[in-house]
């Protein structure tokens, strides 16, 4: 029945001459099922909205085949989102305490979170910018999502077994941080760029110095895939010109071995508008070119591992000298203040675009090589080598205003946002791309207008060594008109666009406004890539070990509160509808640890633990562990209850905490 409506809708839109610009209502003569005619006549839904919304609608039960993961921006988490349904599936607490997944209330994500602190300072917020899924042989192995906080330089580890935040780590030798995360093909690597230069380790110095002791860093962070953990002893970080390093993108296939990131402010312009030199807008943007910075990332791991770097704050630098004269970093210039640097499906380009430049810039890995390895290049003011533009660049291709980011298709397309035009741009890839699709190589197809100001832009496995096509998401940092007035602040607007027919084909399907952030940027995996538990595999989990906690306990009966002096310890059973003990009697100052189980084995069966007045609250899922610890500090009557609407009987699902003063 479902699939013969869709088939009548999809013959109404053939009727209708769907695709064309017709603003006029589908009426019951279109060949609509005289009901559905009728509400879409009623609703004023044209050809095209009806087939936006046989594209997007996802009836209850049915599956997306599509997760997007994307940032939250300075919400300090990630969102996982459904396509093309465009349905909010769950934010993953990351560097901000979560209540509902009781993530910084108690329990070991208090750790995690704590990872991340700096020596004088808790941070309890981040801005995340771009998520990382981890790849194998360049494509997104679905095991792990890695993001970064720009503001205070730190990197998360989220394992995709139960989507929870394992390891925030903070950069010991960067304040800011942007160009990451994105992995090398097989995650050996997770790299971070930088973005403001400072003096490496942060220590105080005038801007009088910038010039001889700021400085640029890139940090290359080692992923071990058993422990699910970033390793800093066998991570180690360049030292680089004080740039602003931008986004950057990993090699693969010939690239493989190699890292591309953008730079701006190659005028090491400092500011200082309120002393009447020039504004950093104005500062930054003086010169025709920047460099776009060039890695051997393998040759610097040998350079690394054969012990030849400075330990900064317990982590390995190679110097930039070291780095100059072990052939590790080459520079070529790209226009005007470039952001996005996004290498081709293949590996064979870097696409860069230049904020104020109208074209994006192609450049060769092949022509690349021949310039290093021909040699005898002139260097710059730091002694980079770099190589010409003219021995890099394969094409240019004028796009519109405001080139961005880029992310590409498997029928050889190539989709750039343009933040001024508000615009996506899908244009033709050449060299080998130029038999996947009808249109000359290099050349604009179509520009498909978006509401508004896009910055990011994602598409279905878009960065990976494969990409699937079909959808295109739009990131826009403006909704303006196209929600109810909430107040100034307005949401951000992700479209999902249509792009599974070629040529100009590609159309808007749907509005999804994200309440909570700024999201930068996002990925599209396969659905059918990600395997979550769908409960935890043995009663008494250990979420932060990803092992049976040697404090969990099988069954109620062995539910207990032990004393030994002034600390009291618990462990509690939670399963339907009760807590086992359901009375904790303790005296004011005991030091108290509590242990609980949850011995729940069905699906969705979610119980929390909340202690009033005592700012504790845990999301315990099926078969969960965890363990709280505090002082007993305030005398009273406390009650704890479970916060998940677990059964009829969960009101009851509650005990009594008395504190004797
Ligand atoms: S940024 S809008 Cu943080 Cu990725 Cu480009
Ligand atoms: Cu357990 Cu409500």
């Amino acid at each position: 029945m479902k699939r013969s409506v869709i088939v009548l809708l999809l013959a109404a839109l053939l009727a209708a001459g769907c695709g064309g610009k017709s603003p006029a209502a589908a009426t019951p003569d279109a060949g609509l099922p005289a009901d559905a005619a009728a509400v879409a006549a009623e609703r004023g839904l044209t050809p095209d909205d009806i087939y936006a919304a046989v594209k997007t609608y996802t009836p209850s039960g049915q599956l997306d085949p599509y997760i997007m993961i994307a940032s939250g921006g300075q919400s300090g988490q990630l969102l996982v989102i459904g396509v093309p349904s465009m349905r909010i599936l769950k934010v993953i607490a990351v560097f901000t305490p979560e209540p509902w997944q009781g993530y910084g209330f108690g329990g070991s994500s208090n750790d995690v979170l704590a990872g991340g602190d700096m020596a004088n300072q808790e941070l309890r917020w981040g801005d995340t910018h771009h998520p990382g899924l981890s790849e194998t042989n360049g494509e997104y192995d679905g095991q792990f999502v890695f993001i970064n906080d720009k503001a205070n330089a730190r990197l998360a580890v989220i394992d995709l077994r139960d989507f929870e935040t394992k390891q925030i780590i903070k950069n010991p030798n960067a304040n800011i941080d942007h160009g990451g995360t994105f992995v090398t093909p097989n995650t050996d690597y997770i790299v971070e760029g930088p973005q403001y230069a400072a003096p490496i380790g942060g220590d105080y110095a005038s801007l009088d110095n910038y010039a001889e002791v700021y400085r640029g860093l890139i940090t290359f962070w080692k992923f071990d895939r058993l422990t699910g953990r970033v390793d800093m002893a066998r991570s180690f970080q360049i030292e680089l010109p004080p740039y602003w390093q931008d986004l950057c993108d990993a090699g693969k296939g010939p690239s493989d071995g190699w890292i591309f990131c953008n730079s701006f402010n190659t005028e090491l312009a400092t500011g200082g508008v309120e002393l009447g030199n020039p504004p950093f807008e104005a500062g930054t943007t003086k010169n025709d070119t920047d460099y776009m910075h060039i890695f051997n990332w393998k040759k610097a791991e040998q350079v690394f591992q054969a012990g030849q770097f400075d330990t900064v704050n317990g982590m390995a630098v190679i110097r930039l000298q070291t780095a100059i004269d072990e052939d590790v970093l080459y520079f070529t210039p790209e226009p005007k203040s470039p952001h996005g640097a996004d290498v081709t499906p293949g590996g064979e380009y870097i696409v860069v675009g230049g904020k104020l430049d109208p074209h994006v810039t192609i450049y060769s890995f092949e022509k690349i090589m021949a310039a290093i390895t021909a040699g005898g290049l002139d260097v710059d003011q730091y002694g980079v080598p770099v190589i010409p533009l003219d021995q890099s660049m394969e094409a240019q291709v004028e796009l519109g205003l405001g080139p961005l980011h880029t992310v590409y298709d498997d029928k050889g397309y190539a989709y750039t946002s343009l933040f001024l035009d508000s615009a996506v741009a899908r244009w033709t890839l050449g060299g080998p791309y130029s038999s996947l699709h009808a249109e000359e190589p290099w050349t604009l197809v179509q520009k498909l207008p978006v509401q508004y100001n896009i910055g990011h832009i994602a598409a279905a496995e878009g960065d990976t060594a494969s990409p699937d096509g079909g959808y295109v998401v739009a990131l826009n940092k403006w909704s303006i008109d196209r929600f109810a007035n909430v107040g100034p602040l307005l949401p951000q607007n992700f479209q999902l666009i249509d792009t599974s027919q070629p040529g100009d084909q590609m159309r808007l399907l749907y509005d999804l406004p994200i309440g909570m952030a700024e999201p930068h940027y996002a990925q599209i995996i396969k659905a059918d890539k990600l395997k979550a538990f769908e409960v935890y595999p043995e009663v008494g989990w250990n979420p932060e070990t990803m092992s049976v906690d040697p404090n969990a306990i099988t069954a109620p009966d062995q539910a207990r509160v032990e004393r030994n002096g002034n600390q009291v310890e618990i462990w509690m059973a939670v399963i339907r509808s009760h807590f086992t003990p359901e009375r904790v009697e303790i005296k004011q100052g005991d030091h108290v640890i509590w242990h609980f189980t949850s011995l729940e084995r069905t699906r969705d069966a979610t119980h929390g633990f909340a202690l009033s007045g005592y700012n504790i609250n845990l999301s315990l899922e099926p078969g969960e562990s965890q363990t709280i610890e505090f002082d007993a500090h305030t005398a009273g009557t406390f009650n704890y209850f479970c916060t998940e609407f677990c059964s009829a009987l969960h009101l009851e699902m509650v005990g009594y905490m008395l504190v004797e003063p």
